[in-house]
């Protein structure tokens, strides 16, 4: 073997490590590191540092600690050929890096530790305590700590919401679970705009999140790629009389790498994210300096660096904008020429690259991979077309996320014409050839053939981009069984039958550390001390907690640590917005992008059910509830801003009301996102999972709530389905059509008017809100969202009213024993081992990726 670049040191030296000033991990090693970094990468001391310089030094010494294990990873997976997994996400919503980081390394102690010792008078601080005191914060006595660093940490907004965010699950269990892998990824200037409310109303605020720098990515300007667009094709012969096609792009872009590290949870791992930002490509300089126009050169310069500007801010619909085509085939390109290089570097054979990679697409947003790579091999490395096809089949495997038929993802003929010309002629081809092998099994059956095609040609013509994916891998996989269930019975029903054995489900997960361990110490410590550490690993473990709900005590102390936490978040929600809310009021929240078919806007109808039911009978024994609301809506869906104007306004005139004494308080957090998210999770009572059944794939906070003892009031949908299961059916609050009684509403007619008819309370609901009672008696403000409620309903709310309003009686009913919820409450975090990311993980690595694990030795 050759000899390792990080030779270990010498026995005798092992102890110097130990407090070297970037790998040592005592609260004193890391302190010196912390106070060398303020000097050497910061260049300040103590008196004139801001918040950011302390930041950006604790940064950098948790940055060395990654680096060692990050060169080491590399050396390992260098050295034993390993696979690779490729995850390819348009979108990762990673979240804040510092406690995690911290975390998984096995030194947030220490790093507590170290501060204390640091030492750092506030007093001391003069430019600390000006942000903090601005801030309402106290400063008083108090030296700096990890909690003040903690909160200047940012939010890598880089998603919408669900994909996203499981795209950053999978990294952190991908690393935990010591599975060599790469994020592969766009790296927006811009990320998901940040929320603000105005009158009541959504006002979006571009995120710059980039603005401190970020001290957790390392530029490689030296592994740029060149990506092409537009222009044509030409043939030609090759020098071995073959005919050949050739693109000559019009524009040639740069695509620079910036990689951040991913380590594992106490593991050696340590993964990398890389993520692409687009820069102009220097030839365009030097043609415009020949032709003296320098302003086209600006211009070109000027497109170049816009494309990976921002984040489309959409989460389901989005009508074939031109930039975001161009962003996927962006860094889809870069992974793939990134991945070859790599590949030729190593002294790969082309012939066997998916034994060393293995790509999953995180939706259709990088699906365009598929013409990518069949382009590469057969146009730049020479390869034949069928042996190039297999290899591309047999790297690709790909992900539905969504069952929406708007979310599906197709691009008119034109604009792929336009931008990828080259592309176009590729998926003809596969498309001819897939046609092919579908006439063979089906003669005649011309109307599925026209169903199957890659492209759509029903009216204007589109390429169907979830058809490239399934014809282009391996694998197709739903995130739930329901929803893979229905992808099978829907919408990839012809390639289901044709093709069985390449359908999958892995439901989805999410990762313990971050939202049990991170967010929610005092329910860690409480596991710990109850069933030992290892559930954090091993989340299966936490069944064992099953035993202990009988136990009086145990059940006090569980309440405890819930109690503590909803003070937490009722302290937030009080600097935040001003609102006070009680910590003794059952916390029933709904947080997620707003969306019609999420029915956030059924739950505001049950809130004014029960603001209508006190309002009428104020002797009324309801106990008090906290409805608390979090979520961000595109910014162009008009019906989903009126939903949150529907919240904020119910919030104005019921927190308000002297009748409703407190009894009902309402909340709307402002800009939810993974960093504010940790005062939501561990502090609920009840998760709200209310979506229309069939419409939610999976859900992934539903999880997050039950692993930190939330009760769920849910309807029989995505993941809602398996979390029942495994909670018990007692344990979970039931209510709603199901995704069959869904369709058949459907096919026989539905009439909002009849659920109207039949409920009179939800008459006065909907009459309540229209007569502009919420509205400081403007009738016209919710017209559209009652007029669509009442003579629409597109996603059934008022069908399912009633069902969740008695649904509801039976949440008050458990939640006045306060013995009996707590025992629920146990038994739910009990049931949610299965819904670890690292159990997603493993499914993946068994059933789609054929890798395995591969331990990394720090020397
Ligand atoms: C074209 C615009 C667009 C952007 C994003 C369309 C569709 C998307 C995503 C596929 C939407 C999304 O985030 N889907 C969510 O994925 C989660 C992770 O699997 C699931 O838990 C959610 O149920 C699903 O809505």
């Amino acid at each position: 073997m050759a000899t390792r670049i990080s030779a270990p040191p010498p026995a005798a030296d092992k102890e110097r490590l130990a407090e070297d000033i970037r790998t040592g991990i005592s609260p004193e090693a890391l302190a010196r590191s912390f106070h060398d970094n303020l000097y050497y990468e910061q260049g300040r001391y103590p008196a004139i540092a801001t918040l950011n310089d302390f930041y950006q030094a604790a940064a950098h010494t948790v940055r060395q600690r990654l680096l060692q294990r990050w060169i080491e990873t590399l050396e390992t997976v260098v050295a034993t050929d390993q696979k690779v997994v490729c995850y390819f996400s348009a979108e990762f919503l990673m979240g804040p890096q510092l406690g995690n980081n911290l975390l998984n390394l096995g030194i947030f102690r220490q790093a507590t530790q170290g501060l204390e010792a640091a030492n750092l008078k506030l007093k001391d601080l003069p430019a600390v305590r000006r942000v903090l005191e601005k801030r309402g914060e106290s400063t008083g006595d108090l030296t700096l700590s990890l909690e003040h660093l903690l909160e200047e940490d940012e939010e890598p907004g880089l998603g919408n919401g669900g994909l996203g965010r499981l795209a950053a699950c999978f990294m952190d269990s991908l690393a935990s679970l010591e599975v060599p892998a790469v994020g592969y990824g766009i790296r927006y200037e811009f990320g998901i705009f940040d929320q603000t409310i105005r009158d009541g109303w959504q006002v979006e605020i571009t995120d710059e999140w980039l603005k401190n720098g970020n001290p957790w990515e390392i530029a490689r300007p030296e592994m740029a790629v060149s990506v092409g667009f537009g222009g044509r094709t030409e043939t030609y012969e090759d020098q071995g009389g073959c005919l050949r096609v050739r693109w000559v792009p019009d524009l040639v872009v740069e695509g620079v790498p910036y990689d951040t590290p991913i380590p594992g949870y106490r593991v050696n791992t340590c993964n990398t994210l890389r993520l692409w930002s687009s820069r102009a490509h220097h030839s365009f300089d030097f043609q415009a300096f020949n032709v003296g126009d320098y302003y086209a050169a600006v211009d070109e310069k000027v497109a170049s660096e816009n494309l990976t500007k921002v984040l489309y801010p959409n989460d389901e619909f989005l009508g074939g904008k031109e930039l975001r085509l161009k962003q996927q085939y962006f860094f889809v390109s870069c992974a793939l020429k990134d991945m070859i290089r790599i590949h030729l570097a190593m002294g790969g054979d082309l012939n066997q690259f998916y034994e060393y990679f293995t790509a999953q697409l995180n939706d259709t947003h990088p699906a365009i991979a598929v013409a990518e790579l069949m382009r590469l091999l057969v146009d730049e490395h020479g390869l034949e077309w069928e042996p190039a096809f297999d290899i591309t089949r047999r790297s690709f495997a790909y992900t539905n996320h969504t069952l929406l038929p708007e979310a599906l993802e197709k691009w008119p003929l034109p604009i792929f014409q336009r931008l990828l010309p080259r592309h176009l002629e590729i998926i003809y081809e596969i498309n001819s050839r897939f046609l092919e092998r579908v006439r063979l099994r089906y003669p005649g059956d011309e109307a599925r053939i026209a169903r199957m095609s890659l492209i759509d040609e029903s009216g204007e013509r589109y390429v169907r981009m979830a058809h490239l994916a399934c014809v282009g891998g391996h694998a197709i996989n739903g995130v739930a069984e329901l929803h893979s269930e229905l992808l099978k019975s829907g919408i990839l029903r012809d390639f289901y039958e044709l093709e069985p054995e390449l359908f999958h489900n892995v439901t989805n997960g999410v990762t313990p550390r971050r939202f049990v361990a991170l967010i929610n110490p005092g329910l860690a410590g409480l596991l710990d001390e109850t069933i030992g550490a290892g559930w954090l690993t091993d989340m299966e473990k936490l069944r064992e907690l099953a035993s202990h709900a009988d136990d009086a005590a145990f059940r006090e102390r569980w309440r405890r640590v819930k109690m503590e936490n909803k003070e937490g978040l009722a302290d937030y929600i009080r600097r935040k917005i001003g609102i006070r809310v009680d910590p003794l009021s059952l916390f029933d929240v709904q947080v997620k992008r707003i969306h019609e078919y999420k029915r956030q806007h059924l739950n505001a109808l049950h809130i004014v059910a029960r603001y209508l039911r006190l309002k009428r009978n104020p002797e009324l024994n309801l106990p008090p509830r906290t409805f608390i609301f979090g979520g961000k809506a595109a910014p162009g869906y008009f019906m989903a801003k009126l939903i949150i104007k529907l919240i904020t306004s119910i919030a104005e005139v019921v927190n308000k009301d002297p009748d409703i004494d407190g009894r009902i308080k309402v909340v709307f957090l402002p800009d939810y996102n993974v960093k504010n998210s940790r005062w939501v999770y561990p502090s609920a009572d009840l998760s709200e999972q209310i979506s229309t059944a069939g419409k939610e794939a999976s859900g992934t906070g539903n999880m997050k709530f039950t692993m930190n003892g939330a009760l769920t009031i849910g309807t029989l949908d995505g993941a809602n389905v398996e979390i029942r299961d495994e909670v018990g059916p007692e344990n979970f609050f039931l209510f709603g059509l199901t995704a069959d009684e869904v369709e058949r509403v459907w096919r026989e007619g539905y009439r909002p008017a009849d659920s109207l008819a039949s409920n009179p309370e939800l008459g006065e609901v909907l009459g309540l809100i229209a007569s502009g009672h919420f509205s400081g008696g403007d009738r016209n403000v919710f017209a559209p969202l009652v007029d669509n409620l009442s003579q629409c309903d597109p996603f059934l709310v008022l069908a399912d009213f009633a069902g969740y309003a008695a649904c509801q009686d039976q949440v008050d009913a458990a939640w006045n024993d306060s013995d009996h919820w707590s025992r629920l409450s146990i038994l739910n975090t009990a049931g949610s081992g299965k819904f670890s990311s690292d159990r997603a993980i493993r499914d993946y690595c068994e059933k789609i990726w054929d890798v395995e694990p591969l331990k990394v030795d720090l020397m």
